[in-house]
């Protein structure tokens, strides 16, 4: 999988029924804390226009010219506060966190969940200070792991002339750490680089914190805005949160399924089929009132923003027939694959085959027919025919 992002959050705050809503797996829910205790994994999708509709083609692979791309999707167990202590279920599974590569932190906007996701009355919680513990306790995951050898480890960058980046990303390699993560925040603190054994665990704390922010970047989906109080949700807003319901981004998603609706994720609308009963209907019409309010239930809004926004991803197309748009066997636009801005035509030929970035000798732009340069930038929805040796 070329991406995959995490839910996180408290417990009780709706991980699971977001997880679901994009997955469609079938996922334990409940009201009380830690529900989930293995990490779910499972494939969502990323929504964007599908490049046949500018074409004037039914590619076929997508839905009313809107296209999906799948990403991978992981649902941890609840975190508390004091998690790095030992509290709740501790901390030893955000090792989950490993593969991703941005969190969504679900939040429960009602205030219908106290901190440690136990139900209390809605409105009773104020879901603001669910905020921030998140980053602390990944930030202390962190910590925990850099700290477990640090002695040993940063007597041998002095004495045995390790390299810095290297030996700590070595060390955070289980929290998915890079060493051009470590490159990034070492520029940005003052540490003394040549005396690793005598920074104090305030500074190994605030480089933790930094390779945090560098290596999981992190969105807030505003959940259950079905009953939360609006102004929870406006506030949560304020601080930057996406309003979601995935209560109901479940029940709509199920019910396109089943044939009871017509609902592209995504839509803020959705069409009823004729036989529906009363109760459907009447249900239906809380959720079009919601989804009508909020432009969506909010949670392909989420998905979007994390994978285009925070991971700045584009998407392209390669074809084997750049005057069809199609591979070898006549499918129209059969594939579409993630890369990270700045990506050339080389790197896309090494995602779609290793042995075709080796052979590698030129691409083209389908819709122009121009060749294009080794350096060039590959754009958001480009059509490459990639020319390679054989
Ligand atoms: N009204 C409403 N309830 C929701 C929504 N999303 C989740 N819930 C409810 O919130 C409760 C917790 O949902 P889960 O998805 O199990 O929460 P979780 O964060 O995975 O919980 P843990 O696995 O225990 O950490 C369940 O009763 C869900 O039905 C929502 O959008 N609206
Ligand atoms: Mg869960």
């Amino acid at each position: 999988m070329a991406v995959s992002i995490a839910l996180a959050g408290k417990p009780n705050s709706g991980k699971s029924t977001f997880f679901k809503a994009t997955t469609l797996a079938n996922v334990e829910i409940a009201n009380y804390p830690f529900t989930t205790i293995d990490a779910n994994h499972g494939v969502a999708y990323i929504r964007t226009t599908c490049p046949c509709v500018g074409l004037n083609l039914k590619c076929g692979n997508c839905r009313d010219g809107v296209r999906f791309v799948p990403i991978g999707m992981i649902d941890v167990a609840g975190l508390v506060p004091e998690a790095h202590k030992g509290r709740g279920l501790g901390n030893a599974f955000l090792d989950n966190l490993r593969q991703a590569k941005a969190i969504i932190h679900v939040i429960d906007a009602s205030g219908g969940t106290d901190i440690e996701g136990n139900p209390v009355s809605v409105g009773s919680h104020d879901p603001l200070e669910d905020i921030k513990f998140l980053e602390h306790e990944i930030t202390m995951w962190i910590f925990g792991i850099l700290k477990r050898n640090w002695d040993r480890l940063s007597r041998k960058i002095q004495a045995e002339g390790l390299k810095l980046e290297e030996t700590i990303a070595g060390q955070l390699e289980g929290a998915g750490i890079r060493e051009s993560h470590v490159r990034t925040a070492l520029a940005k603190l003052k540490l003394p680089r040549d005396k690793p054994h005598v920074w104090t665990d305030e500074q190994i704390t605030e480089l933790s914190d930094m390779l945090r922010a560098e290596s999981k970047p992190l969105i807030i989906a505003a959940n259950k805005i079905d009953m939360a109080p609006q102004q929870n949700i406006e506030r949560l807003v304020k601080a930057g949160a996406i309003p979601v319901s995935a209560a109901a981004e479940v029940a709509l998603r199920l019910a396109d399924k089943s044939g009871a609706v017509k609902y592209i994720p995504g839509d803020n609308d959705f069409i009823e089929s004729p036989d529906l009963s009363d109760a459907q209907r009447e249900a239906l019409l809380k959720i079009r009132t919601l989804i009508k309010k909020n432009n969506g239930t909010g949670i392909q809004r989420c998905v979007d923003e994390t994978v285009f926004r925070l991971l700045d991803r584009i998407i392209v197309y390669p074809v084997e027939d750049e005057n069809r748009f199609t591979d070898k066997s006549g499918r129209i636009l059969p594939d579409a694959f993630l890369l990270k801005r700045g990506s050339t035509p080389k790197d896309l030929a090494f995602m779609v085959h290793t042995d075709i970035g080796k052979g590698f000798l030129y691409a083209v732009d389908a819709r122009t027919r121009m060749r294009l340069g080794d350096k060039y930038e590959l754009k958001n929805g480009d059509i490459i025919k990639i020319v390679a040796v054989k």
